[in-house]
């Protein structure tokens, strides 16, 4: 593990957020993730009131565990880069936070170019900013499942959005992760047995 500033920070934009918000929660080296707006210029997007921006997901990482290229290869396998998407909204774009990545970025794409044959629709710009959406967006998978969605928001009041712990179990309630990863994250939880009976049946 490292210290928080050696933490890296990557952001996608791969359509609707909710679905890359479980599935980046369930890899191991992600620590955090968040859903926002990004990659406009509206200077205070809603949900309802987005302006030119795009949902993403923002995702903080330990780069010892697991790699740039590898989150961006999860990017590319999980959204439709070969169409421009009708809305803004749902664009499909990666945001870089610095050279390396924009380098990483720009070879991947070209690879896939070149291995399908098919043109990349998805944009490649610098990151800016990250409006955080709505908490009702957030950790959406988790929050909407019955009774374990409310009480969960419940005990982690404000640090439901940030908590390793609830990225990870939204994403197995997504289906995302493997036994071993969810035994070991049931494991370390310290909360009632009916909760952790009610979470293990939703897995
Ligand atoms: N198809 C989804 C999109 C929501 S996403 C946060 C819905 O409206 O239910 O844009």
């Amino acid at each position: 593990a490292v210290s928080p500033s050696e933490m890296g920070a990557a952001t996608f934009g791969m359509g609707c957020f909710w679905g890359p918000d479980a599935r980046f929660g369930a890899m191991e080296g992600v620590v955090r993730t968040r859903v926002g707006y990004a990659g406009g210029t509206t200077p205070t997007p809603r949900y309802h009131a987005l302006g030119d921006h795009t949902e993403v997901v923002h995702v903080v990482y330990d780069p010892e565990t697991v790699t740039y290229d590898e989150l961006l290869e999860v990017c590319w396998a999980n959204h439709d880069w070969a169409s421009r998407a009708p809305k803004r909204q749902y664009r499909g774009v990666v945001l870089t936070h610095d050279d390396h990545q924009h380098e990483v970025a720009t070879n991947q794409r070209a690879t896939l170019e070149e291995r399908t044959g098919q043109s990349v629709e998805t944009a490649i710009e610098p990151f800016d900013q990250l409006f955080l959406a709505e908490d009702y967006h957030q950790k959406y998978e988790l929050r909407s499942t019955p009774v374990v969605g409310d009480e969960l928001a419940a005990q982690y009041g404000d640090a439901f959005v940030d908590s390793t712990v609830v990225a990870r179990l939204n994403g197995f309630v997504a289906g995302h992760g493997t036994p071993t990863q969810r035994n070991e994250v049931l494991a370390s939880l310290d909360l009632p047995p009916r909760l952790l009976e009610e979470l293990r049946r939703r897995f």
